[in-house]
């Protein structure tokens, strides 16, 4: 079993995203441990971002997820960050698979909706970055043995 962190961002509150993002990974069958709306500070986005410090887009990329309310999810699931970086698709959603949130949702790198952990080092500091572990919940759904093998 792995987690991944996963943030409907300013824009997909804004646009009425939540439950189309939320609902991709439901349907797909990663069960929702975390779930919190929130708006992040400059000092979070800091943290969370803090490997593109430095970057030509590190301010505008604080500006923007700092700019309004976030949906914030952790998943669960076999494989979850692949899984949920599959359903998000690319970074740029020109080059997004077609049927993916960023494909079928978004136009722009800077408005692309969504946010999700890239490996197990960055979903455990990102999860840990937006909840206390007694906020997570650990428990088993009716469905699990007809979506996990
Ligand atoms: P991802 O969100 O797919 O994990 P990332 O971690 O490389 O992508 O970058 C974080 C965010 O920063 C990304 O969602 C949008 C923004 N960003 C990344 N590369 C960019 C670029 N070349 N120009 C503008 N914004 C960029
Ligand atoms: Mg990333």
């Amino acid at each position: 079993m792995e987690r991944t962190l996963f943030i409907v961002k300013p824009d997909g509150v804004q646009r009425g995203l939540i439950g189309e993002c939320l609902s991709r990974l439901e349907r797909r069958g990663l069960r929702l441990v975390g779930l919190k709306f929130m708006q992040i500070t400059p000092e979070l986005a800091a943290k969370h971002y803090a490997v593109h410090l430095g970057k030509s887009f590190y301010e505008k990329l604080i500006g923007y997820i700092t700019s309004g309310p976030v949906a914030v999810m952790a998943w669960e699931g076999p494989n979850a960050i692949a899984l949920a970086r599959q359903t998000m698709g690319a970074t740029a959603p020109g080059q997004a698979a077609p049927g993916s949130i960023r494909a079928d949702l978004a136009v722009e790198i800077g408005r692309n909706l969504v946010h999700g952990s890239d490996s197990p080092e960055t979903a455990a500091f990102e999860i840990g970055l937006y909840f206390p572990e007694d906020e997570l919940v650990s428990w088993k759904r009716e469905t699990d043995k007809w979506i996990f093998e």
